[in-house]
């Protein structure tokens, strides 16, 4: 039955770790997958995490199935997240949240569904995306295409193109947007072209589906939010995937969110008991432990609070690298202006590196980044970043 089984292909990101891992010199390091270190290099367990799992652990709760879509208690916790704490919506009925595993796990269920809806419809993705989004949407059955986004000359969003595409779409097109922190690039809309892009999406009729995987890594909880609040007062339809990945360092508990916004009560009622399909036909009921400390820290204003603080740390730590790296990279005479840097936003840098450029980083120096150019900026610290300036100014050198 194996016999015709071709190998895949790896993934370009994930299959890094496994190069890195197999990689003996002692200085490397991991500018590859986006995950965020502390500044000794470690995945952070947060404080907030850990008094919640204390907390449980001693409570010692049964394991019993949960609800198809998750429990009560974390769902309106992913709503008040997004929306706002009271938000109209919200009050009306108009948001229906399943727990989902992972934000990936999210645009898998979203995706299903939406298959179902309109099964011709195309997905678009930006130029460049996260490469899942591709291949997850294909997976479920579309055909995916890109709208313009990244513009290599300014190193930021060439929205005059992006809104022209988007302008051109037919009606029932599902319309992928990273609502901040842009994977891979950095570039994110300003908050008034994003209100261009929900008028878009009302001129033309399309399906919007917004991607939060860094709420809280750019400039705030909040600030981060105003792409979904602007979808969110604008009366539209939409899809929302989110993760806790990043947010809560929960990377390998599978912690996110579907949320979908009706035009009220009775379309949630019906929208709910699809999705419910969707998700008992896939893996029947979402785990129970990333979802009940999420759900623990957000609804306790004391561990709120604490969480908020360290995700601010993440935050302003990780805009120090940018400050610094940029910093060191003119020190070691690049020559280079990498000062776009610091105007990027949530983990990644899009560097404009060559394959050429990080294949040398690799070979040479044992760096590993994307062969996009892309580099996660939360993987630097302290201890290594004179090493990585040093290696980039050194494989940039004309
Ligand atoms: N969407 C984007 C844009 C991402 O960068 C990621 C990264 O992991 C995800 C979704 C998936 O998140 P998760 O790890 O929670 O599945
Ligand atoms: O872009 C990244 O690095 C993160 C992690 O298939 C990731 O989003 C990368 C690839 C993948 C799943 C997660």
């Amino acid at each position: 039955i194996f016999a015709k089984v071709e190998m895949a292909p790896r993934d370009p990101i994930l299959g890094l770790n496994e190069g890195f891992a197999a990689d003996t010199r002692a200085e490397k390091v991991n500018l590859g997958v986006g995950v965020y270190y502390d500044d000794n290099g470690k995945i952070p367990l947060l404080a907030a995490v850990r008094q919640a799992e204390k907390a449980r652990l001693e409570a010692a709760p049964a394991r019993g199935y949960q609800p198809i879509e998750g429990p009560a208690a974390y769902n309106a916790a992913v709503q008040n997240l997004l929306f706002g704490a009271g938000h109209d919506l919200i009050a009306a009925g108009k948001v229906v949240t399943a727990e989902a595993l992972g934000g990936t796990g999210a645009l898998k269920i979203g995706a299903d569904f939406l298959k179902q809806l309109n099964p011709d419809a195309t997905v678009y993705i930006s130029d460049p995306s996260w490469e899942n989004h591709r291949a997850l949407f294909q997976n479920a059955g579309f055909k995916v295409e890109n709208y313009p986004y990244y513009d290599a000359a300014t190193r930021g969003v060439d929205f005059a193109a992006m809104k022209a595409s988007l302008l051109g779409l037919p009606a029932g097109a599902i319309v992928v947007l990273h609502a901040c922190c842009h994977n891979p690039t950095g570039a994110d809309l300003s908050e008034s072209q994003w209100g261009d892009v929900v008028e878009a999406c009302r001129e033309r009729g399309l399906v919007p589906f917004l991607d939060i995987a860094y709420q809280g890594f750019a400039d705030g909880i909040e600030p981060d939010a105003v792409a979904v609040r602007l979808f969110g007062n604008s009366g539209l339809q939409f899809f929302v995937s989110s993760s806790f990945s990043k947010s809560f360092s929960l990377y390998g508990e599978r912690v996110g969110a579907l949320s979908i916004i009706t035009d009220g009560k009775d379309e949630s009622a019906r929208v709910l008991s699809q999705l419910k399909r969707v998700i008992r036909t896939n893996y029947s009921n979402p785990p129970i432990h990333g979802g009940a400390i999420v759900a623990a820290v957000l609804n306790s204003p004391e561990l709120r609070k604490m969480w908020e603080d360290e995700l601010a740390g993440m935050r302003d730590r990780i805009r120090e690298m940018r400050s610094s790296l940029v910093d060191k990279l003119a020190a070691e005479g690049a020559t280079q202006d990498f000062s776009f840097v610091t105007a990027q936003r949530g983990m990644f840098s899009y560097t404009g590196l060559t394959v050429a450029q990080v294949d040398a980083l690799r070979d040479d120096y044992g760096i590993y980044a994307v062969s996009t150019g892309r580099i996660c900026l939360a993987a630097l610290n302290t201890r290594n970043i004179d090493y990585v300036a040093k290696a980039i100014a050194a494989v940039t050198r004309a």
